[in-house]
């Protein structure tokens, strides 16, 4: 019973000695993997990926961007959409969004009403954008490591400044990077949209991260890292301050996360070395990204840090996802229909795999 065709008589022995945790084998049968952090679980199809890789790199589209674009409304001294203009800067530069989704002067407490089923509140925020950079035909990868520690001092300053703000009780800061993924701009630049109440997503990594905290009294993500560190097949990148891996529970084929070795809460939190940590692997992780396809990788990423309650928050473990849609090259792109609209997100490539690639990609 224990047997299955694909497994040798030594992993089976080993199963029967309990050094496998798993009656299976993760690699070639269709399973279901669980996310502790989100509480949800993703579909794993292994068998459909047996084919050996083609390694097909198709031409990566033209990128020759100027230094200044006149026409572009995040470099220095141009004038936006919104009528307003940028100064000449010459670091990274953050501005209230001219469109913003969220307003900061809605009426306070309304509420909507029917029933049971009916239900609607106000909402309170303030949208802003981030420049990285005065550069326009840079991106992150580019950057040096002094100037991404820039842009991470900016993220930090941010969500000191808008979390201080008594309507403000979450801060997410954020990047679309590439058409794909909805970015208006190639100049380089972030988002940061800070709501007064804690976003489902993050509220649901709060709940799973408390309930753990409260019985094990170390953080989730300190015990998942520890766990992966040993294990190393879905690491990615470390340095001495943080880490980037391929999740177990992975829903995008080059899905990330990079977390901190310590458990700091949130990006104010973290020292002035791990800054210069997390400056360095965001720029290897990107670089790794950009050598994938030939392409610059479009993807949405973004930091899931402690709400602004003015509470302390001990469950809390910095973390960044990196969501990249793309499946097999530049063109191919990974979409979530049909099933996963209806049942649950699904993945062929598994996320050793992925993590395998990745490592092996270099520019
Ligand atoms: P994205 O590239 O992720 O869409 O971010 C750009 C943001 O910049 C977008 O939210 C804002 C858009 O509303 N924006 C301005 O605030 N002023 C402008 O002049 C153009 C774009
Ligand atoms: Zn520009």
């Amino acid at each position: 019973m224990l047997r299955c065709a694909q497994h040798d008589t030594i992993r089976c022995l080993y199963i029967l000695l309990g050094r496998y945790d798993n009656m299976f084998n993760l690699h070639d049968h269709p399973h279901r993997r669980y996310n502790p952090l989100a509480d949800e679980w993703v579909l794993v199809s292994p068998h459909r990926m047996k084919r050996p890789w083609q390694g097909r790199v198709e031409n990566p589209p033209v990128d020759k961007r100027p230094p200044h674009d006149s026409t572009c409304y995040l470099c220095p001294g141009n004038e936006r959409a919104g009528g307003k203009r940028n100064p000449a800067y010459t670091g990274t530069y953050v501005f209230d969004n001219d469109f913003a989704a969220l307003l900061p002067d809605v009426p306070a407490a309304g509420t909507f009403a029917v029933g049971e089923l009916l239900h609607a509140r106000s909402e309170r925020g303030i949208c802003r954008v981030v420049c990285y950079s005065p550069r326009h035909d840079l991106t992150m990868a580019d950057l040096d490591v002094g100037a991404i520690r820039a842009v991470i001092d900016t993220w930090a300053a941010q969500t000191v400044e808008l979390g201080a703000h008594p309507d403000i009780g979450y801060v997410q800061v954020f990047e679309n990077r590439g058409v794909l993924m909805g970015a208006s701009n190639p100049h380089p630049h972030g988002q940061i949209w800070a709501t007064q109440s804690l976003p489902q997503f993050v509220a649901r990594e709060q709940a799973t991260q408390m309930a753990y905290f409260a019985r094990h009294g170390r953080t989730l993500l300190g015990d998942y890292l520890a766990i992966e560190l040993e294990r190393a097949e879905r690491l990615v990148e470390a340095n001495e301050h943080f880490v980037a891996l391929v999740p177990f529970w992975a829903v995008w084929p080059f899905e990330t996360l990079v977390i901190s070795r310590r458990p700091a809460p949130s990006l104010p939190a973290l020292t002035g070395a791990e800054r210069d940590g997390l400056a360095d692997l965001l720029k290897r992780l990107i670089t790794r990204y950009d050598a994938l396809f030939a392409t610059m990788l479009p993807f949405s990423m973004g930091f899931h840090q402690q709400p602004t309650d003015g509470a302390d928050h001990p469950e809390w473990h910095l973390h960044a996802h990196f969501y990249p849609p793309l499946l097999r090259s530049a063109t191919v792109r990974k979409f979530m229909v049909g099933f996963e609209m209806l049942g649950e997100p699904q993945r062929d490539i598994t996320p050793e795999q992925a993590a395998e690639r990745l490592r092996a990609a270099r520019r």
